[in-house]
């Protein structure tokens, strides 16, 4: 029974010592080579849609974290199974964990932008692996052997054991800790001399969450941004080595380097971007101040052909999203952009270049580390979230969140402030905010400052709370008009809706 248990410990602690190297090796490398990211990619890749739906929904932010470590965890049993198997043989344990890291190797290589260099990781993973679980059975076994030579004296050869065991275990938490942190060194941001643009945004006006505690800020800081994508590591691309094509049905086929769109006239305008995921009073909406390329000016040096219907844009890696040409050229500010609130994109915001196209939910528009624009046709070409039956024409639905108080709060007797953003892109931004007590009429909030219309606003009310239990609940106006629709949808297929409602107790 105990060596049984020493020797799922031995398969563990082999694991962690091949996870730990291969991490390292890829990090080096190239991180989405990396054996257990790559194991995860493509299990985000395979799972059906509404199994994703309800893991963001579940999990929200922290949706990747619990996906790296649920594959975590089934190797590791695997790995204690593969400890069991070494116990009758050496070979039993370490075919399987070759065997896992077969798996990880083809997903690795199965990306498209692939490569034989994409191998390493996997390479030193089965070397290291294989390599711990073969000393430590030999470290057992000449420990029983001097044991059962010496029956008196077992203590210095089990020393032996522990003493291997630890080393491995130091070894693979070194290993694993060098690698986060060349991974975090290798994605820090690059510096880039953004120009001043030609034309500049207005200054922002000053927000009124300094008043109003609890209320989101009026710019989201590039670190606080919120991230929705299908990757689990962040790109390291060098703006040196990065182009971006414009090509299919364009009169001259183009080719800009990053050099060439910092030269071209910028545009600067203040977008709040929104995930299609994003369910009600979610967190999945930012804002910021975007430099770049007017879409149109690129799309003119090209000169787009008359049959065209869909801009397929593709990432560095060849994840594709489509966006509606018409929309994208309908004269709103949809840019190639290179930069976020004064800095180059941060890497996790697509650094080197991104799209951002107001009033259109990211999965149609905001295509990160952008590489090529395809003029194409919807009935020739489909996309990543095509594919997986999401809408293809999504606009942002306008909508109300409350971000104070929070739910099942207790709130003090008389005057508290409720207050949060709301949004309403290529609307004529927002114009009015209303709150609802207790199912009561609709009164009208108070609004921040104007940061344009396809800006989010803030808003505040000041609510006159009685003891007890009570609904709030928000709603918005856009300036043309349109009414938030109470209608509750989930955000699949073409984003959410309905009203943001919450419960607070009142002492
Ligand atoms: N290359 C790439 N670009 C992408 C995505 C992606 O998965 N891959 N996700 C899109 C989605 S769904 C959204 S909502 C926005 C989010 O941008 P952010 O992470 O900068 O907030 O990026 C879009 N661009
Ligand atoms: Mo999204």
């Amino acid at each position: 029974m105990r060596s049984r248990l020493i020797y799922a410990g031995f398969g563990l602690l082999a694991a962690l010592l091949g996870v730990g190297a291969g991490h390292l090796t890829a990090s080096l490398l190239n991180p989405a080579s990396s054996p257990v990211l790559a194991v995860g990619s493509t299990v985000i890749d395979l799972t059906p849609t509404p199994m994703k739906e309800w893991a963001i929904r579940e999990f929200g932010n922290r949706d990747k974290t619990i996906l790296v470590g649920s594959v975590l965890l089934g190797v590791l049993l695997l790995a204690a199974v593969a400890g069991l198997l070494a116990r009758r043989r050496l070979a039993l344990g370490a075919g399987l964990l070759l065997l896992l890291v077969g798996v990880a190797a083809a997903a690795a290589m199965s990306r498209p932008t692939a490569d034989l260099s994409d191998l390493l990781p996997a390479l030193v993973t089965a070397l290291a692996g294989v390599g711990a679980l073969a000393w430590l059975d030999r470290a057992y076994r000449s420990g029983r052997r001097s044991a059962a030579a010496d029956a008196e004296d077992a203590g210095p050869s089990r020393r032996g054991v522990v003493v291997a065991a630890a080393v491995v275990a130091v070894a693979a938490a070194a290993l694993g800790g060098a690698g986060r942190v060349i991974g975090r060194l290798r994605s820090r941001p690059e510096d880039v001399d953004l120009p001043t643009a030609a034309d500049p945004a207005r200054a922002l006006p000053e927000g009124i969450e300094g008043r109003v505690p609890g209320v989101t800020p009026f710019r989201t800081p590039n670190k606080d941004f919120y991230r929705v994508d299908t990757r689990l590591d962040t790109p390291v691309i060098s703006a040196d080595d990065w182009t971006l094509t414009i090509d299919g049905d364009v009169e001259r086929e183009l080719t800009f380097s990053f050099e060439d769109l910092l030269e071209m006239p910028l545009i600067e305008r203040d977008i709040t971007l929104t995930c299609v995921s994003n369910s009600v009073g979610g967190q999945y909406v930012g804002a910021a101040r975007w430099t770049g390329v007017r879409l149109t000016d690129l799309l003119d040096q090209a000169g787009v052909g008359s049959g065209a219907d869909q801009i397929l844009s593709t990432d560095f890696e060849g994840m594709t999203i489509s966006t509606p040409l018409e929309l994208a050229t309908d004269g709103r500010d949809a840019m190639v952009a290179l930069g976020m609130n004064g800095e180059g994109l941060p890497r996790a915001h697509g650094f080197p270049s991104r799209l951002v196209v107001p009033g259109l939910y990211g999965f149609i528009s905001a295509t990160k580390w952008v590489t090529r624009l395809t003029l194409t046709t919807y009935a020739e070409r489909s996309a990543y979230w095509t594919d997986r039956e999401w809408a293809t024409d999504a606009p942002i639905k306008l909508s109300a969140r409350i971000d104070t108080p929070n739910a099942l709060d207790d709130l003090p007797a008389g005057e508290n402030l409720v207050g949060g953003v709301a949004w309403a892109q290529q609307r004529g931004g927002v114009a009015k905010v209303e709150v609802r007590v207790d199912g009561g009429a609709w009164q009208a909030a108070e609004l921040g400052p104007d940061g344009g219309n396809d800006y989010w606003r803030q808003w505040f009310y000041r609510w006159d709370a009685a003891p007890g239990s009570h609904s709030l609940a928000a709603r918005v106006t856009s300036g043309d008009g349109e009414l938030q629709t109470t209608a509750s949808a989930e955000p699949f297929p073409e984003g959410s809706s309905g009203l943001h409602e919450l419960l607070v107790n009142v002492d």
